[in-house]
């Protein structure tokens, strides 16, 4: 059995609608990612994730390759 996780993420860094691509497009393709939104005017980034195949350091980090700043 699957067990999703639904995680909001405080993103610094997003300007526009060219970030939250970036970040939808990386998130996307790792394994276990279900679903990403990113909100650039919030400052917010959602996703949900089967827990089971990823972590929130794994998202974290995915992330912060792309340059920008996950908050607390
Ligand atoms: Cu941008």
């Amino acid at each position: 059995m699957e067990a999703y996780q639904d995680r909001r993420f405080p993103v610094d860094g997003m300007s526009c609608a060219r970030c939250e691509e970036r970040i939808r497009r990386k998130l996307g393709g790792l394994d276990g990612v279900r679903k990403v939104a990113a909100d650039a005017r919030a400052g917010e980034v959602r996703v949900v994730f089967d827990g089971q195949r990823l972590d929130l350091a794994q998202i974290h980090a995915a992330i912060a390759a792309l340059g920008y700043r996950v908050g607390p």
